[in-house]
């Protein structure tokens, strides 16, 4: 199904009658590019077209001729439910009874009215439909525009098997061929179909889904790792520079990470291995199970490289947060033998945030489909935006390939939920071990897949300046920047589950530590690192309840940049491109030693008023002596659309001036921007924040955070 067959009758005449127009003047959808530059004769088209195809909606997307203004928007409220900020200027929305299309079309600010119709709803990722493959069976993902529409909506899919519902909600089975049918049900805004989330641990032979692409020779070594021997790297941690946080007793305590994986060791706190004396509780979510404990041994890995105290190694192997407190979340189901996450994610996040987690870590997602900003990524977003004290960290995932074989990684492999705005996406580099686990080159691993120099004789764990030729590449579809910082996720030894039969995952450390590797270690790792940052803002700061987009912005400003990547400046396979933030390794390798540097911070504003649309805040910061002063800004926005081709909804600016030198962060696809300034040194800078363009507000204004850090 290409995305010009699912525009049919005059909504593609309206499409194509598009030549070239200012950018205000187009509707953004994924499946549709739409040129409402003159009213007329879109409005001649909406006519025709609700005759065309015989669908009654009551869903419309209504935009104004400029930027949306309070008065358009309380113009709008009367008329019907805004659900929805679709890109540019226009808003979904869900007719009163009462109100009706002329209505909306007689207002002089609207530019167009487009009815919200089957075409738009529909994700591209499904499979194409032809005579052979329309009666194909698949799950799929519903999402419907609000959450009491949800049984209305369900009780009009014939012919579906409900599976799960639940708020906005459904995961359904279903013909291939009903999709265009269910999509003209109103109050539907996005079905796809329904991948079941994985774990990102990078899989040996052992995965099925991997069997053609491995040599099925791969070795993993078992070595009996002696603790009275340690090289300092096993956990991670080191490369992180975490030893300087905990020089200074900032070790995660009074912090609460939760963690949603396939469970933790024996599932029972009175009864768990020493290392996990930090764990307070976990949740059940696997599809008929009893328990949280852990039979495949991934959760347990992850939870070890968060908070695990190191008991069994003389507290040389333990987790980046040691003194955290932990509450697993187990989906491992006995049943599918496999992750069985609760669709409806914010069920997840809601149910550890009321159990005092502030850190939610999430080492799994979609290995399908990538750089989409789905409905999961959306709810994971939504979440966020109105629990902006939840931090939520989502694994890159382990799908980097160099499929063109230029001897570079190839871009766009995020999986959902790791494309969402407001989330940390963590991908991979390289720990430092010489010994154990897996040690082979990447090409004699997957074979095909890295084949081109210098990836082909690349080791997955010689080089900490180096990425993991795995480690999932933004940017997104809508040319977001991810993943956002990276940690080391090769050959790190952590936990290994005590229930009989579980994975060993990379190999066995000793009896009781394995080795793994994929964006799945990496994680964790980071997610100790927010613990800790949060311990600090908090003890140190005295920012008593830090923004989860404040700890989200710290961990970006103050990484390390390893550009130019492990294999130096080359004419062919330099593995990073350009200086941080790019693409590959995001804003970089997650530095402990420089968060918890006090000398650094010339400034760290958490402004929960925000500010409001139009509105410009500014801040005068001295420069002292320093060569050069990065200022980020940062925010939690508001959730997206599947439907729409550009999730941003709020544009905040930032600009830094000095004298009559201005610099601008000029971007206004990511909720982050950076300047970077040098030569100020002596002079005062202002820092402003403006608010360009805030269709969606708390209150009329959009929280954010700024920090400005030097370096000398
Ligand atoms: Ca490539
Ligand atoms: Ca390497
Ligand atoms: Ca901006």
């Amino acid at each position: 199904m290409s995305k010009s067959s699912k525009l049919n009758g005059v909504f593609l005449a309206v499409v194509l009658s598009s030549f070239v127009a200012e950018a205000g003047d187009r509707l953004l959808f994924k499946n549709a590019n739409i040129n409402t530059a003159t009213a007329e004769s879109t409005m001649h088209g909406l006519s025709q077209l609700s005759g065309n195809i015989g669908e009654e909606t009551t869903h419309f997307v209504v935009q104004f001729k400029q930027k949306i203004s309070a008065q358009d928007k309380s113009w709008l409220e009367a008329k019907g439910t805004i659900l929805r900020y679709i890109p540019n200027d226009a808003y979904l929305v869900k007719l009163n009874e009462e109100s009706n299309l002329s209505q909306l079309q007689s207002n002089a600010g609207v530019q167009a009215v487009v009815p919200f119709i089957a075409p738009l709803k529909i994700d591209e990722s499904f499979p194409p439909q032809n005579v052979f493959t329309q009666n194909q069976s698949m799950k799929m993902l519903v999402s419907v525009t609000q959450e009491g529409l949800l049984s209305t909506v369900a009780d009009q899919l014939e012919g579906a098997e409900m599976l799960w519902k639940d708020g906005k909600y459904m995961v359904i089975e279903a013909r291939l061929g009903s999709v265009q049918e269910f999509a003209k049900v109103d109050g539907i805004e996005w079905i796809q179909p329904y991948h079941e989330p994985q774990t990102m641990v990078l899989p040996l032979n052992e995965n099925e889904d991997d069997a053609e692409e491995t040599s099925g020779e791969v070795e993993v070594t078992d070595f009996v790792g002696s603790i009275d021997n340690l090289s300092g790297h096993e956990s991670g941690t080191t490369i992180m520079n975490f030893e300087s946080a905990w020089d200074r007793n900032l070790t995660g305590e009074g912090e609460s990470v939760a963690m949603a994986d396939t469970g933790l060791d024996s599932g029972d706190v009175n009864d768990i291995h020493s290392d996990f004396e930090g764990v307070i509780g976990g949740q059940v979510y696997g599809l008929f199970a009893n328990s949280w404990k852990d039979p495949m041994g991934h959760g347990t890995h992850v939870a070890g490289s968060v908070m695990g105290s190191g008991a069994s190694s003389h507290g040389q192997i333990k987790g980046g947060a040691y003194d955290a407190s932990m509450l697993a979340q187990g989906m491992w189901s006995p049943l599918l033998q496999n992750l069985s996450v609760p669709p409806e994610l914010k069920k997840l996040y809601r149910k550890a945030y009321e159990e005092g987690a502030r850190i939610h870590t999430n080492s799994w997602g979609n290995g399908v489909v990538f750089g989409n900003y789905d409905n999961m990524a959306q709810m994971t977003d939504e979440y966020m935006w109105d629990t902006p004290d939840m931090l939520i960290l989502f694994a890159a995932g382990n799908s980097g390939k160099d499929a063109d074989e230029d001897g570079r990684v190839d871009p766009n492999s995020i999986g959902s939920p790791g494309t969402a705005k407001n989330v940390l996406t963590v991908g991979a580099s390289e720990n430092i071990m010489m010994e154990g686990g897996l040690q082979m080159t990447a090409s004699e691993m997957k074979p095909g897949v890295w084949d081109a120099e210098p990836l082909a004789s690349d080791r997955f764990s010689n080089n900490a300046e180096g990425l993991a030729v795995f480690s999932s590449r933004g940017p997104t579809d809508d040319s977001r920047l991810k993943p956002e910082v990276v940690a080391p996720g090769t050959n790190i030894v952590s936990l290994c589950s005590s229930i009989d039969g579980s994975s060993e995952l990379w190999g066995r450390f000793n009896e009781d530590y394995c080795f793994s590797g994929g964006t799945s270690m990496s994680t964790p790792l980071v997610a100790g690192a927010a613990a800790v940052t949060r311990q600090y803002l908090r003890q140190v700061r005295g920012i008593e309840n830090p923004s989860a987009a404040l700890i989200k912005g710290i961990l970006m400003n103050t990484a390390t940049d390893m550009f130019p990547g492990q294999f130096g400046f080359r004419d062919v396979g330099q593995e990073i491109l350009q200086p941080a933030p790019n693409n590959d390794e995001g804003y970089g390798r997650v530095d402990m030693a420089n968060v918890v540097d006090d000398a650094r911070y010339l400034t760290l504003i958490d402004e929960v008023d925000g500010v409001a649309d139009g509105e410009e805040k500014s801040y005068s910061i001295q420069v002292g002596d320093a060569e050069s002063v990065k200022v980020t800004l940062i925010y939690t926005d508001a959730p997206g659309s599947p439907s729409a081709a550009k999730s941003l909804v709020n544009d905040l600016d930032l600009s830094v001036s000095a004298g009559d030198r201005t610099l601008n962060g000029s971007d206004s696809v990511n909720n982050h921007e950076q300047v970077l300034v040098t030569g100020f040194a002596g002079e005062t800078l202002t820092v402003t924040v403006k608010g360009a363009s805030l269709p969606v507000t708390k209150s009329g204004a959009v929280p954010y955070s700024v920090i400005v850090t030097q370096v000398q």
